[in-house]
């Protein structure tokens, strides 16, 4: 369990990757002689808050620059009724938790059906089933059961809504939400066939009802996604507010907009011809310390070489 003794076991390796703009950092190091990586960063100021910490909430102030009118400050806020840091933990931590995390240089690949089959299904293979342990403990009802906001049992079109890891809750504007599949025979938006279109477009409508009616925000104001490559090789649809922008994870290639998706499908022929999402190339951004990045490469510069000869 994560609480205030174990963090101050905490001994520092590296700094693997930050973010100075939002306040957000990722350090590796060691919770009780477990690899673990923390990241920390300060928490966003709830909107509905903001007047009131000006009025009533400082304590301190410290201007550092004054040219009427422009006017700049460090302040300090007396007490505060929300959270100053945001903790967050991966504890044990693995290697490819480590490459994820580590600030490091990306290039384009292009993915053919044919380098697919190849070298991603593989890939998907060689990871252990304890690697998406936590999508199987959500949907089992081990794992934040209390956070679950909508949940369809059925193990072949059933699919859950909860809060996603990255948002805590306290601003609309950067909510961020995770549609988790009952079934574990979809890896990634490659396996999905017209057959899957009356789960995906429940899905859709079952997420603009569930954000409407607790978090009051309207449809028109949500992007719906899926990752290609994503880190989890089980189907999961993001869900995020459109004025929370700076993620990594909103870059054009990786991230195909659900509406896109059906779309696609719905040009698609059906099953067991493959659809346009298993034919098409993909193009997306990796790490290039990724686990597919090299193998990638390499079989683009081959089928480059033939074309040559
Ligand atoms: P992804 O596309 O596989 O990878 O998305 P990404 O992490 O590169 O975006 C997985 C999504 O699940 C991400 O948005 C994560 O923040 C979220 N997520 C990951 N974990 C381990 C958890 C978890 O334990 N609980 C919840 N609620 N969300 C998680």
């Amino acid at each position: 369990p994560l609480d205030i003794d174990t963090l101050k076991t905490f001994t520092f390796t590296r700094v693997l990757s930050q973010a100075p703009s939002s306040g957000s950092v990722y350090l590796l190091g060691k919770l009780r002689d477990v690899d673990a990586i923390v990241h920390l960063q300060q928490s966003v100021l709830p909107t509905e808050q903001a007047s009131e910490v000006i009025q009533h909430g400082l304590e301190r102030l410290d201007v550092y620059l004054e040219n009427r009118p422009y006017f700049s400050s460090h302040a300090w806020l007396a007490s505060r009724s929300f959270p100053d840091l945001v903790i967050k933990v991966i504890c044990p931590a693995t290697e490819t938790h480590i490459k994820k995390y580590t600030a490091q240089e990306r290039a384009m690949v292009s993915e053919t059906a044919e380098m697919y089959e190849r070298i991603v299904v593989p890939y998907i293979h060689s990871f252990p089933p304890s690697r998406v342990e936590w999508v199987y403990n959500i949907l089992a009802g081990k794992k934040e059961a209390e956070r679950v906001l909508y949940k369809d049992d059925d193990p072949d079109h059933g699919f859950m809504i909860l809060p996603d890891l990255k948002w805590d809750q306290t601003s609309m504007s950067a909510l961020y939400l995770t549609v988790l599949v009952q079934t574990r025979s979809i890896r990634t938006l490659r396996d999905l066939t017209p057959a899957h279109l009356p789960m995906l477009n429940k899905i859709r409508q079952t997420v603009y009802s569930t954000c409407a009616e607790n978090f009051g925000v309207a449809k028109n104001k949500l992007r719906l996604f899926i990752h290609y490559q994503p880190s989890y090789y089980h189907l999961h649809v993001h869900v995020v507010h459109i004025e929370s922008e700076g993620f990594m994870g909103m870059t054009v290639g990786q991230a195909h907009l659900l509406d896109d998706v059906i779309s696609l499908l719905e040009l698609s022929p059906p099953a067991p011809e493959p659809s346009i999402l298993a034919r098409m190339t993909l193009t997306y951004l990796l790490g290039v310390e990724h686990g597919l990045y090299q193998p990638l490469v390499e079989a683009s510069e081959s089928i480059e070489e033939k074309e040559k000869a």
